[in-house]
């Protein structure tokens, strides 16, 4: 059995129903790898079979071959990191051709994260990807490494719709498109109705915090990039914060939830709150297994509850107790089971 289909259930609990769905992007179960930390997959085939996750999110891809930002680009931080990668990448003909036709091969759903200085190369990036086998496009409007704040678009209202309505214009109409966001602003709410209202059919929530790290040494910044993108559990109730509030603000849209997770209760924490999926990252710099372990952890922690499918968890949290009662209450005399 692989990790997607067995059951880690205890003695007298049902095997839960792993399924869940982003738009129409139908995936065997919640747990994805996060965008920037397992670059295309390829090295965490070393430990695992890629295709038992729900999917592999790739590191942002832009239009051009790109070396990225100064060294030194990681730091340590109490309960998380630093990064100042600044986008490095192969461009997107290499990429299509090496590590999605890898992701292909290895039978991964694959969900390509693209990133653009402006509109327009969001917009070839989405026709560069219109005919190859991608099960979701999530468009990167939230990176804190860039030149300059006016590039991060998820910072304000209208940019982010400006770049989420000319890339559903340009992508295959047969992939969702999520908008990825920054929990850098002051009404993240705002900012999803945004993207929805401009054609987002889900919204990947959230991508790190802009941090900075002195080094006592040099007495300088310790990232060659000054600032940096923080990230690990230091910022989950950050992220489980924000999946709250987009969930209040959009509840038609789907979430694909992350920021910290280190566990299956974790991960229960971010679909309580209203995501339909999660993905792991920085956890996999420590343990590559990560993702497998989180996903067979959040099974037991789903059927320790009595949950019987993880779509029946999702948003849980936002009911009042009476309904939260109701529906286990039902549950146990075998209503809508
Ligand atoms: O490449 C990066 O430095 C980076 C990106 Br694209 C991102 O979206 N978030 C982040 O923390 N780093």
């Amino acid at each position: 059995m692989t990790a997607a289909t067995e059951s880690s259930t205890g003695p007298g609990e049902q095997a839960v129903d792993m399924r869940t769905s982003l738009a129409s992007f139908q995936l065997p179960n919640p747990v994805l790898t996060a965008s920037g930390c397992a670059a295309a997959g390829r090295e965490l085939g070393q430990f695992f079979d890629v295709a038992e996750l729900g999917g592999v999110v790739t590191k942002s891809i832009m239009l051009k071959p790109r070396s990225g930002r100064p060294t030194p680009r990681m730091a340590e931080t109490p309960s998380g990191m630093l990064n100042s990668i600044g986008l490095q990448g192969p461009g997107i003909d290499s990429f299509i051709a090496n590590d999605l036709a890898w992701l292909k091969q290895a039978g991964a759903r694959s969900v390509v994260s693209i990133a653009g200085h402006n509109t327009e190369e969001f917009v070839n990036l989405a026709k560069r990807l219109y005919n190859h086998p991608i099960d979701l496009l999530e468009v990167n409007i939230s990176c804190p490494n860039v030149e300059s704040r006016g590039q991060v678009f998820a910072c304000d209202p209208t940019a982010s719709a400006r770049v989420i309505s000319a890339v559903r214009r340009a992508a295959n109409p047969n992939v969702p498109i999520f908008a990825k966001l920054s929990p850098d602003v002051t009404d993240i709410g705002l900012i999803a109705r945004s993207v929805a209202d401009a054609g987002a059919d889900g919204i990947s929530l959230i991508n790190t915090l802009l941090g900075l790290v002195i080094d006592l040494d040099t007495m300088r910044p310790a990232l060659g990039g000054v600032t940096g993108g923080l990230s690990g559990p230091a910022i989950r109730p950050v992220a489980i914060r924000c999946v709250w509030q987009v969930h209040q603000a959009v509840p038609h849209l789907p979430l694909l939830g992350m920021g910290g997770i280190k566990t299956g209760a974790d991960a229960l924490q971010f679909i309580l709150a209203g995501a339909s999926a999660v993905s792991v990252g920085t956890a996999i710099f420590n343990d590559p297994h990560a993702p497998v372990r989180i996903l067979a952890e959040l099974q037991a922690e789903l059927a320790a509850r009595g949950f019987a499918s993880v779509t029946e968890a999702v948003g849980f949290a936002h009911r009042a107790v009476a309904e939260q009662e109701e529906f286990f209450a039902s549950r146990k005399l075998g209503v809508g089971a």
